[in-house]
């Protein structure tokens, strides 16, 4: 099973790319269950720093982000310098660190749930207790969750259920289940369109009011990790192990 960034539009960099799941690893339960995969990054600690290193990784339930056997930190060939970590995932925005971290030798361990590690940007995470979580909603992979006028979350849902017939349901891995239930829906008890409007609305009220107009990738295309661990409010199901999971109990 191959790494489904690059169908996605995703450019690796470095020896990225082409990851496939190890026999077996969709076979695991409990905390450790891949659930989805992300893509780690790391860039030059520099403004607008270049990716040197990328990799299509996978994501245990509880929010470790591992290798391909599912229970491995990653690992990477660069020069020994200090990076940038970043994250991205299909339809949540990403997230850089602010600060760099010294790629070396050792392993580095990061944890992006941790509201106390800086990321870069303002609002870049929303909080669910004492936790950071990435922002979900994003549909169209634009780095921007928007719900209405150009370049919106929503109509890519309905475009892909079949535009005139908003009713229909479509199963599989798609961008668009923005709610990671395995289904994509327009319209109906769990549909997707909801994820993209509350994500604004927590973006600049902290709960609920009218929405602002988007909320942006602040992770430039920015950094990561050897065995580090992220959240994301709401983390997939049926890809691999089936069922709804919950990394946070957001959802
Ligand atoms: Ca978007
Ligand atoms: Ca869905």
């Amino acid at each position: 099973m191959e790494e489904p960034y690059s169908a996605l539009g995703y450019f690796y960099v470095g020896d990225g790319g082409g990851e496939q799941v190890r026999p077996g690893v969709p076979d695991a339960v409990g905390d450790d269950a891949i659930v989805d995969r992300v893509v780690v990054e790391w860039r030059e600690a520099v403004a607008n720093g270049s990716r040197v290193a990328t990799c299509s990784t996978l994501l245990q339930r509880d929010g470790d982000v591992v290798g391909m056997d599912g229970v491995s930190p990653i690992t990477f060939t660069v020069a020994f310098d200090l990076y940038y970590l970043s994250i991205k995932h299909r339809n949540h925005l990403g997230v850089m660190t602010s600060i760099a971290y010294f790629l070396g030798p050792d392993a580095v361990t990061l944890d992006l749930s941790d509201p106390l590690l800086v990321v870069w940007g303002a609002g870049a995470r929303k909080f669910i207790g004492d936790r950071a979580v990435l922002w979900s909603g994003e549909a169209n992979g634009n780095g921007q969750v928007r719900y209405t006028g150009v370049g919106n979350d929503r109509d890519p849902i309905l475009n892909l259920v079949g535009g005139a017939q908003p009713n229909v349901l479509v199963t599989g891995y798609h961008r668009q289940d923005v709610n990671m239930d395995g289904q994509v829906k327009y319209t109906g008890a769990g549909h997707d369109r909801d994820r993209a409007l509350l994500s604004m609305h927590r973006a600049r009220y902290g709960a609920c009011s009218m929405p602002i107009p988007v909320h942006k990738d602040v992770s430039g295309d920015a950094a990561l990790v050897v065995g580090g661990r992220i959240a994301s409010d709401v983390c997939l199901a049926p890809w691999l192990s089936g069922g709804m999971n919950s990394l946070d109990g957001a959802c």
